[in-house]
């Protein structure tokens, strides 16, 4: 148990190492040996968190804080910002992924192109596969030639069933997969979706088509409205939040490609900004490599 803890949390430190020296290291070190926050000081500081992606408020309110104050000195910095981080993860809302027991859990998930949607769904399908529940994959990305076929390979690796419909319209595949796990009882219920269509308009409409199809259909079943973030994407992560978020109401994020990027305290800045919470953390390529995001851990991973 204890090996078990010890190796997923190794893997969390390692997949964040590049966003720990980018938010925490670079910052703690041009600030902690000052004698006191001059405004060259806090500068070099609000400098390095914008650069860090923690977005350009959110840095600035931080450094405001320590403005003419006594109490925090520079040598705390980093308490300071741990503390401040889990904050704002804590204000943003449960990560838990939501589930209920016996009664079907459906998982709507959105995002821009390549942003790791339909891996996400097949790492997701082998974590509910494991726990021994029944899965059943909506192919909902009907547009792109290849994805179809890439959504079956996820699901026989994962053991999953799969409806799918070439070319079919994506919100009459989703009807097909709500009457079919209803009749025969399936536990749960992903949602694959396109990330681009001819232009961002139509998108969202056909998003929007589909979520009204499982409010109509299946409306106290739908457990996650989640938006999938390239952790890389940074800042513009933010802007494509807010323009999911008017097209499907959002409930959470996943943020995936976390390992490797040095851009991870976008999930700071989503917390922050839009008050959703992260709640899954793609941190490589493989079906393993999903964690449901801890705050407390993340930040444990972040600080040391
Ligand atoms: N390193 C790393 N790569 C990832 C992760 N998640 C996804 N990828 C890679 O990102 C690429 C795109 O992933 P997809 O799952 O196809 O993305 P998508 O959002 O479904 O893309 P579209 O269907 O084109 O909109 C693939 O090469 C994945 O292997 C992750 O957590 N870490
Ligand atoms: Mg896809």
């Amino acid at each position: 148990m204890f090996k078990f803890f010890s190796e997923k949390f190794n893997n969390l430190k390692q997949a964040v190492s590049n966003t720990a020296q980018a938010l925490v290291g670079n910052v703690v070190s041009s600030v902690e040996h000052e004698e006191e926050f001059s405004e060259f000081v806090l500068e070099d500081m609000e400098d390095l968190l914008i650069s860090a992606d923690l977005g350009v408020n959110y840095a600035a309110e931080l450094v405001d804080n320590l403005r003419d104050q006594t109490k925090i000195k520079p040598s705390e910095v980093k308490n300071y910002l741990k503390n401040e981080f889990l904050k704002t993860l804590s204000d943003a809302g449960d990560t838990k992924l939501k589930y209920i027991d016996n009664s079907l859990n459906i998982y709507f998930i959105a995002g821009v192109n390549g942003v790791g949607k339909t891996t996400l769904i097949g790492k997701l399908a082998y974590k509910f596969k494991q726990e021994g529940k029944k899965v059943l994959i909506a192919a909902g990305d009907t547009f792109r030639a290849a994805a179809e076929e890439q959504l079956d390979i996820w699901s026989k690796r994962a053991g999953a069933d799969i409806v799918r419909r070439d070319k079919a319209d994506p919100a009459s595949v989703v009807y097909e997969a709500i009457e079919k796990a209803q009749r025969e009882n399936y536990d749960v219920i992903l949602v694959d979706t396109a990330g681009r269509l001819q232009n961002k308009f139509n998108l969202m409409e056909e998003l929007a088509k589909i979520k009204t199809v499982i409010d109509k259909k299946a409306p106290e079943n739908l457990r996650e409205c989640m938006l999938v973030l390239d952790a890389n994407t940074g800042q513009n992560g933010l802007q494509q939040a807010k323009v999911f978020t008017e097209a499907v109401n959002l409930t959470s994020v996943a943020l995936t490609k976390l390992d490797g990027s040095a851009k991870g305290a976008i999930v700071l800045a989503v917390a922050k900004e839009l008050k959703l919470p992260v709640k899954l953390i793609g941190i490589g390529e493989k079906m393993e490599d999903l964690k449901s995001f801890d705050a407390n851990e993340f930040i444990e991973a972040l600080f040391e």
